[in-house]
């Protein structure tokens, strides 16, 4: 089954000519049977769980195809501008349940495999996530998908097709073990291979210099070839007829490269080399903060780039006739590239290179197209995250790239010293090529300087991206740097996620709020009905007693469906503070112990995945498995308090987590956390979040008002206080006995009596040092955890809180987002395809 292609081997298509005009496909009943016999050659009687959820996947599939061959042709035929969205992630998750959804087909689905005597919530499970990513920054790429689509703006997602997923998570005696994520192993019917979508990719060898038309060019030469071959996902729309493409490249051997050495008579180096070639897109980076520098991380990042490129430009090309350099300039009228952060950015060098070397485009000329079409989103403030190569490497990878962007650098310092003459030290701290510590390509500065706008993800973070990362930027680019605050897609984390929540609001004022979340605002009158409430409420005790059965199955813990579910899940890093939230759980355990009456009981969960080589992360890991191990096994303690690791969070884990929450941790120190966008999905659910005044949270606050939120904690200007003023966490120590007693017990080994010493690194870390500032908001954190607890227990009121909170969710919604990259950065108007 096939789409029409683009590849350049395709022939001119004639639009009036339509595949699709006579495609009538059978009721999803029909087609189940159908597929099940002669897409998995299996009866009925011998069909495993598996066969049917291939044949379910191969049913919805002919649906999203049919749409998806359509949008295809009408993006050919009236050539409308587009939109590219780069990213090294994806994290999208399973596909069938979600695919139907937006299909609009997931009764149908449900009723026809109940018929064959199926159930459809077993039958999604057996879909492996396709877990194409680290954390937020893939996910909402992934969301960013589900959006453009839904609002028909012509967009393409472009990114690597990973062998090997993120790592899969097990606990073994409290730790983290890493196991490769053999997603793939069954096949993947969501994808299609493309053999004819194919671009050579070279890699190392040398420039030499040559004279064309009276004038130096270069040329890249003796370089070694990797083929990219595409493959093509689906993704459909909600409740419109578009499906865009998102095309992921994976890597193979080009064939002359293994007939060289077969011909040697080496058959062996022949197969080895092809092995060492297609391991470029076997596997995803974890986000380690050790692992910066892989060299085959650069590789990626320019193999996955330079054949989008190759495909945007051919595509470009196709479409019209380009005779001479005045064609060139519709260029930016007809695509815009977003750079989900540094990763792509390589891409402002290769738009340059294949502008100029491959079609003789005068540099000048090219430069200002280039200009006009990137933009850069920026994910992160911490130093240590950003992005920068080793001169060294750079060059001997990719000769002729360095050698760009050592001309856009010349170019770019030149009119920064026009503009602030004589200025030495800001020509240093702006340069793309970092002197001072020991010859560097800064990525970050190459995507600033070859993007026409730059965007932090949350209101808080782009300011701070103003005034301190790209503060030089800033003033050399007045009005490049911008802020679209992030949002989530509430198909798949209300309407999928919770369609306990979604049919009661839908009873409540209809069904527009599935397709335009500005109408969930509805709700609001709501919050003081007592009926409504009351059916809220139910609707979270269900979620709560579906996650609490998923846990038991997971982790053996039983847990008590009435106590506050109190979840923390996201990356494991120590500025989010999952410690922080461990300092509470140990607080309220001495509380237990020491006698205190009346605490509301509560199950406090965490999830998430630490980086291989982030040791520390991997010890709070160990420690919140420790705590849990001593905690939940204390018959004092009872079921006034449990602690849960949920192991190997992932997309199909957080669409049970964030349902079955209450209480939503937020807690990084303030200026850390760029957006975050599980605070979105858990109020979304209505969980009421303890946060401080960090990323998003800032507008969250605003959207639901100061009183359905638990604020704690010091601002970012308290927080850069207190650090130049000599931040000393040991007068927090002294000063609190509560914490004094908590840090006192994990420093001498309560927790892991067999090696008392295990977690004095912890300890000292923050006794000498506290990067994160746990300790100067402990006090504040307990504070407003007791009023959490205390809320608790007036059910109407934290009910109504919760309504209040879903009602005001509409600004996260990521229609809102790419609203506003389409309007502001993009310049495309929704549905004008
Ligand atoms: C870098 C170099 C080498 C290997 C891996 C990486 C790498 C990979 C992934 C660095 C960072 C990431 C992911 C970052 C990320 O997820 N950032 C989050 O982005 C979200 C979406 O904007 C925000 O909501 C979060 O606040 C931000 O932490």
């Amino acid at each position: 089954m096939k789409t029409p292609n683009e590849s350049p081997k395709t022939p001119k298509r004639n639009p009036k000519n339509k595949v699709t005009a006579n495609i009538k496909l059978p009721p999803v009943k029909q087609g189940l049977q159908q597929h099940l016999i002669f897409s998995t050659f299996k009866t009925s009687d011998a069909a495993t769980p598996r066969d049917w959820y291939e044949a379910a996947s191969y049913t919805v599939r002919d649906h999203v195809v049919e749409r998806w061959v359509k949008t295809a042709e009408s993006y050919y035929k009236d050539d409308p501008k587009r939109v590219y969205y780069l990213s090294l992630e994806f994290l999208i998750g399973r596909m069938l349940s979600n695919t139907a959804l937006n299909l609009g087909l997931n009764d149908e689905l449900k009723e026809g495999l109940a018929a064959l005597g199926r159930d459809l919530e077993a039958t999604v499970e057996i879909e492996n996530d396709a877990a194409l990513g680290n954390g937020g920054l893939g996910r909402l790429a992934a969301c960013f998908l589900d959006s453009m689509a839904t609002m028909d703006i012509p967009a393409a997602g472009y990114g690597i097709r990973y062998e090997y997923g993120m790592f899969r998570q097990s606990i073994e005696n409290g730790q983290q073990v890493e196991n490769p994520d053999n997603w793939l192993r069954y096949g993947n019917i969501w994808e299609f291979q493309r053999p004819e979508a194919h671009y050579n990719i070279r890699f190392y060898g040398h420039v030499v210099t040559y004279p064309e038309d009276g004038c130096q060019a270069q040329r890249w030469v003796d370089a070694e070839h990797v083929v990219a071959m595409a493959y093509d996902v689906p993704v459909p729309g909600y409740g419109t007829e578009t499906v865009n493409n998102l095309r992921l490249w994976a890597a193979k051997a080009a064939r002359e490269f293994d007939l060289r050495h077969f011909n040697d008579g080496n058959y062996e180096r022949a197969v080895q080399e092809r092995n060492a070639t297609e391991s470029i897109s076997k596997i995803l980076y974890p986000n380690d903060v050790c692992e910066l520098g892989k060299e085959l991380r650069l590789k990626q990042q320019y193999f996955f780039v330079s054949a989008s490129i190759q495909d945007i430009l051919r595509r470009f090309l196709t479409s019209r006739e380009i005779k001479c350099q005045e064609d060139w300039k519709i260029l930016p009228e007809k695509i815009a590239i977003q750079l989900n952060d540094t990763h792509p950015s390589i891409g402002v060098a290769e738009m340059m290179y294949q502008l100029v070397d491959e079609h003789h485009l005068p540099w000048d000329f090219a430069w200002g197209l280039v200009g006009k079409i990137f933009a850069y989103t920026n994910h992160t403030l911490m130093p240590e995250a950003l992005e920068t190569w080793s001169v060294d490497l750079f060059g001997r990878l990719l000769p002729r790239h360095l050698e760009i962007i050592y001309k856009i650098n010349h170019e770019f310092l030149h009119m920064v010293n026009h503009h602030f003459p004589g200025d030495v030290e800001l020509l240093k701290r702006v340069s793309i090529i970092d002197e001072t510590h020991g010859r560097r390509v800064r990525m970050a500065h190459l995507a600033v300087v070859g993007s026409h706008t730059v965007n932090g993800v949350a209101a808080l973070h782009s300011e701070l991206l103003k005034s301190t990362l790209f503060a030089d930027f800033d003033r050399i680019y007045p009005g490049k740097m911008t802020n679209v605050t992030n949002g989530i897609t509430p198909r798949r984390w209300l309407n999928q996620a919770n369609p306990g929540l979604t049919g009661l609001i839908e009873k409540a004022i209809g069904p527009d709020f599935k397709k335009d979340l500005s109408h969930i605002k509805k709700i609001t009158p709501l919050a003081d009905d007592a009926d409504f409430r009351k059916a809220f409420a139910q609707v979270k005790q269900a979620n709560k007693m579906r996650l609490a059965e998923k846990i038991q199955k997971v982790t053996g813990v039983v847990l008590n469906p009435d106590s506050l579910f109190d979840v923390q899940i996201k990356r494991i890093h120590e500025y989010k503070r999952q410690l922080l939230n461990v300092l509470h759980v140990v607080t309220l355990y001495n509380r237990i112990r020491s006698g205190e009456q009346g605490m509301t009981p509560r199950t406090v969960i965490f999830g998430g995945k630490a980086a291989p080589g982030y040791a520390m992360a991997k010890q709070i890991i160990r420690l919140i498995n420790d705590v849990a191990a001593i905690v939940n096994e204390d018959v004092v303690v009872g079921d006034r308090l449990k602690v849960v690791f949920y192991p190997n969070y992932e997309v199909s884990a957080a669409e049970i987590l964030f349902p079955g929450s209450d209480l939503s941790e937020q807690i990084s120190t303030a200026g850390t956390e760029a957006s975050g966008t599980g605070n979105m999905k858990m109020a979304l659910n209505g969980a009421l979040t303890i946060g401080t005044l960090d990323g998003a949270n800032v507008e969250i606050k605003e959207e639901v008002g100061d009183e359905n939120i638990f604020i704690f904690g010091l601002t970012t200007p308290q927080v850069a206080e207190l650090k130049a003023n000599g931040y000393n966490p040991r007068d927090y120590y002294n000063g609190n006995a509560e914490l004094k007693q908590v840090l006192d017990m994990i420093a001498s080994g309560y927790f892991s009596v067999e090696e008392p010493g295990r977690y004095q690194n912890i300890v000292d870390n923050l006794l000498n040092n506290d990067q994160y500032l746990l300790l100067a908001d402990y006090a504040s954190y307990i504070k407003t955890q007791d009023e959490v607890g205390k809320l608790y227990r007036d059910r109407d009121a934290w009910i109504r809180m919760a309504v209040l909170n879903v009602a005001n969710m509409s600004k996260f919604s990521s229609d809102r987002a790419i609203g506003d990259y389409a309007k502001n950065i993009w310049h495309v108007s929704p549905g004008n395809s």
